[in-house]
Formats: structure tokens, C-alpha cells, sequence
């Protein structure tokens, strides 16, 4: 294999600086950390290149910045701490983390947008619409509710303007023909064909690439035109590039085109057409895929500051503790569906499946192995196929994690069955053959329990290879999984 192929790159969207991270931002950073975790099992930590980060300019953020009586630059220094705060907290493990403000980062799109202007891909139009301050976008009169925006409740502006138009028309058959061979993929199937509808149905016009100083203050200023800024999906899209260094960087060598790209839908069109049309306008690949997860209700209501309903991924980590926090999410929803959380599920599930489940057959049976066995266990080739790694791989982490939980409960199972305390309590030979060979099948279902679900829980994966690969098999003195207080 080349070693352009042996190498992972993969990113999450950056995220917009209004506000702290939300369970909806933790859920595409934790997937994009556990394929991160997974790749460089596989292929050595140089090899994969995880990045997340944030999305600092635009109008909003002016308004934000300027209701919190600060610079924009020192509102986005906060709220992007904040986002790094939360990430830590949650052990992630990210290879860069990008802002938009960065000073490499506006270098590097102003290089992008010269080189777009100069190959003949941007002219100078009107614009005429209503802006949305709270989506920092113009929108259709379809999408308002009483005249309002339905997402801010906010009546939108009315704006005519000069802007720089992409042109996006000029791509569309070349993305089509991309995404129908599979050279660009969106997984799952439900987006890839809403994308082709949207190009089908030509309901792509051109976009526009700027805005003008009044309506985006705080931005990256168009190098031909002072007054006007860059507007937020040049300058947004291009954190996945520039943060590789291009055009010259080794990094940006090495690991673009990007191997996936984790994405919720409400930014799919932007990924799936705008991203690639630049992308093609700039001589350069495509990602190779695109993974769109759904988007999350709260008690069946959506996430949203007005209502309060965000579930704050810091709370989940004082209770739970990071990697039962990561476990958690990914267990409960499939990747790709629309899902509905609810708070009460995560301890119910903690206590299933983590104190009850794996964390009782843990002790179970290494108090079995000290006690029967003077915790000499005796295994000579530990096994080396694991459970539901082709499952990671593709995204399937959920469905992943049920193949590891039916070895938890066969295991719990044989011990039902078989009776280790009858058969210590005997004196046969046969008896104590048996239940030796009945420790030794359990131990080395913990080792391949924990190594499966390493990317996941990569804390107490090694914690349980420690306990099962000692010389001296122990139970182990703290618990694995703490009992909840109430
Ligand atoms: O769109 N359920 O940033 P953003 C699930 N800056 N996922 C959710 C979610 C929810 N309720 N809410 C947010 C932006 N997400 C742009 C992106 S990329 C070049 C620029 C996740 O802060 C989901 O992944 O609104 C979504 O795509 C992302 O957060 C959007 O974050």
C-alpha cells in the first residue's frame, strides 16, 4: 500500500463561538475521536490526523461579542476556550485544533480566494434577500413562520447588495458524476440521494462568496475589494486545508483528500456541493467520504438556548466520568438517524450496561481466578480477533457495541450455567479441569472485550488488559464503573 493510502485523515465541522458546547457539537467530536482512536491502532499516531475546531467570524458573533461588551477577539478567545475545555474534559484526543481567527488560517483563505478570483471562478452580481442575523445567512420566504425566522423568532432584514458570486453551476455535473460513482461518498444512502435531488432539481444557484462590511463586520477582508468581507462558508470550508498548511505543508501533503468528514445534516449541502465545487475550482480532490449523522431532540423537543433543553456535555462528565460519557452517547443512537435523548436514559444505561454488565463480570470473574485459581490464570496466546471492528469502521458504533455486549452477557450466561462455585467446591480432577478451562474461555473474552472497545473506552480497556494479563490475576480494588450515588 502507498503511503498517501496508509494514512486517516478526519475532521468534524467547526463549530460557530455563541455559546458552550452542546451534546449535539460532543456527539460529532466523540465520533470523529473514536475513529481518530480506532485508525491509529491500526496505522501509529503519525498516521492519523484528527482535527476539530472553531467558527469565529460573522455577524452573530459580532452581535454576541458586542451584547457581552467585549472585542470580538477576546468574546471568541472565551467561547473558544470553552470548546477546548469541554474536549479535554471528554478526553479527546484531536491532532489540531483550528480557529478560524488564527492568523495562518485568514493568510491562507485569502491566498484561496485570490487563487479562486484569478482561475475565473467569482463575478460581481447584486444580491437581494432577507437576512437573518441569527443564522448569520439570507433566507427564503418558504422557510419563514409568521414572517419570522423560525429558528431565532426574529423578523429577518431586508438587503440589497453587491456581493462576489461563486459559480456553482459550472460544478454541477462533476459533483453529480462524483457522488454517483462513489469517488465522493456520503454515507448513509438517505443523504447521498437528498443530495442528488437538490442538484437534480436544480435548487443550487450560485452562492455568494462575500458580504459587505455593514452586514458581516468581523471577517476576512476580500484582497480586491475593501469593502467587502468573506462570507462564512469560503472562509469556514477552507479550515480543512488550511489547517493542513496548503498549499505547500507536509501535512497537507500527506493527508489530503480527507478519508472522512463528520458532519451533521443541517450542513450537508454546504459539505456535500459547496465544499467540493471549491475544492475543484482549486485543482484539488474531493473528500473521499462524508459522514452525516442526524440531528438530536431533546425529550422530543429540539435543542435550543430559548427553551434552556441543551443537555452540557460537562454535566454528563461529572457524573459519569469521560469515557462512560462517550460510551453512553454512542451506544444509545445509531449513527445517520434522527434521534431523541433523554436524560433519564443515560443512568439507566450506566447502570445496565456498565456497573451491572461489564463492570460485575469484570470482578466476577477475576474474584473467581484469585480465589479458585490463586489468580494464576495460565494463558499462553491471548486471542487476536476482536468484535466489531469492521462495525467501527463503518460508522456503525452503536451495532459495534451490541456485538460486544452479547459477549458480556454469553459470558454472564456461562457462569449461570456452569457453576464455578459448585465445581471449586468439588474435589474431582475432572471438576477442576473444568472450571480451569471455564476461567481461561472468560478471561480471554474480558481481553477481547476490553481491546474491541479500546477507541471507545481506551481508560479502562487498558485498565482490564492490565488486570487479565498480570501474572497475579486480581480483583480489581476500585470498581471499574463507580455505583451512582442516588
Ligand atoms: O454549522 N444534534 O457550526 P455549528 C446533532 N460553523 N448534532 C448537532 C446538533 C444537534 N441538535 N446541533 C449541532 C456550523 N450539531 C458551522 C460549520 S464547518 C466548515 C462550519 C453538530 O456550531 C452537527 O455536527 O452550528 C452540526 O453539523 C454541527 O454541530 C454544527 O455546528
Amino acid at each position: 500500500m502507498s503511503d498517501k493510502l496508509r494514512k486517516f485523515y478526519i475532521t468534524t465541522p467547526i463549530y460557530y463561538v455563541n455559546d458552550k458546547p452542546h451534546i449535539g457539537h460532543a456527539y460529532t467530536t466523540i465520533v470523529a475521536d473514536v475513529l481518530a482512536r480506532f485508525h491509529r491502532g491500526k496505522l501509529g499516531r503519525d498516521q492519523v490526523f484528527f482535527l476539530t475546531g472553531t467558527d469565529e467570524h460573522g455577524a452573530k458573533v459580532a452581535e454576541a461579542a458586542t451584547k457581552a461588551n467585549l472585542s470580538p477577539q477576546k468574546f471568541t478567545d472565551q467561547v473558544s476556550a470553552r470548546f477546548k475545555d469541554t474536549w479535554k474534559n471528554l478526553a479527546i484526543d484531536y491532532n489540531h485544533f483550528i480557529r478560524t481567527t488564527d492568523a495562518s488560517h485568514e493568510k491562507i483563505v485569502v491566498e484561496i480566494l485570490k487563487k479562486l478570483k484569478d482561475s475565473g471562478h467569482l463575478y460581481d452580481g447584486d444580491y437581494e434577500g432577507l437576512y437573518c442575523v441569527g443564522c448569520e445567512r439570507f433566507i427564503s420566504e418558504s422557510e419563514l413562520v409568521d414572517g419570522k425566522c423560525p429558528d431565532h423568532n426574529r423578523v429577518p432584514e431586508k438587503l440589497v447588495e453587491k456581493n462576489w458570486f461563486f459559480n456553482l453551476q459550472k460544478f454541477l455535473p462533476k459533483i453529480k458524476s462524483a457522488i454517483e460513482s462513489g469517488g465522493l461518498a456520503i454515507y448513509p444512502q438517505t443523504r447521498k440521494n437528498e443530495v442528488l435531488g437538490l442538484i437534480d432539481k436544480q435548487a443550487l444557484p450560485d452562492f455568494s462568496i462575500s458580504r459587505s462590511k455593514q452586514a458581516v463586520p468581523w471577517g476576512i477582508d476580500l484582497p480586491w475589494d475593501k469593502d467587502q468581507k468573506t462570507y462564512v462558508w469560503v472562509d469556514a470550508l477552507s479550515n480543512y486545508i488550511t489547517a493542513l498548511d496548503y498549499p505547500k505543508g507536509k501535512d497537507f501533503e500527506k493527508f489530503w483528500p480527507a478519508d472522512v468528514q463528520v458532519l451533521g445534516l443541517d450542513i450537508l449541502k454546504f459539505h456535500a456541493v459547496y465544499w467540493p465545487a471549491m475544492l475543484m475550482a482549486l485543482d484539488l480532490p474531493s473528500p473521499k467520504k462524508l459522514a452525516i449523522h442526524g440531528y438530536f431532540t431533546i425529550d422530543g423537543k429540539k435543542m435550543s438556548k430559548s427553551l434552556g433543553n441543551a443537555i452540557d456535555p460537562d454535566d454528563l462528565v461529572k457524573i459519569y466520568g469521560a469515557e462512560a460519557t462517550k460510551y453512553l452517547i454512542l451506544s444509545q443512537f445509531s449513527f445517520g438517524q434522527e434521534s431523541d435523548i433523554k436524560v433519564e436514559d443515560f443512568s439507566v444505561k450506566y447502570n445496565a450496561d456498565l456497573v451491572n454488565g461489564l463492570g460485575n463480570l469484570v470482578n466476577r470473574v477475576t474474584n473467581m481466578v484469585e480465589k479458585y485459581l490463586a489468580g494464576d490464570i495460565d494463558i499462553k496466546n491471548w486471542p487476536s480477533d476482536l468484535v466489531g471492528q469492521e462495525e467501527i469502521g463503518n460508522l456503525r458504533f452503536k451495532e459495534a457495541l451490541g456485538l460486544i455486549w452479547q459477549l458480556i452477557q454469553k459470558d454472564n450466561a456461562l457462569i449461570d450455567e456452569n457453576k464455578p462455585w459448585q465445581l471449586g467446591a468439588s474435589e474431582s480432577s475432572g471438576d477442576k479441569a473444568k472450571l480451569k478451562k471455564l476461567l481461561q474461555e472468560l478471561i480471554m473474552d474480558l481481553y477481547i472485550i476490553a481491546k474491541s472497545f479500546q477507541a471507545f473506552m481506551p481508560m479502562k480497556s487498558q485498565a482490564i488488559v492490565d488486570i487479565v494479563e498480570a501474572k497475579n490475576v486480581q480483583k480489581p480494588t476500585e470498581p471499574l464503573f463507580p455505583r451512582l450515588n442516588n
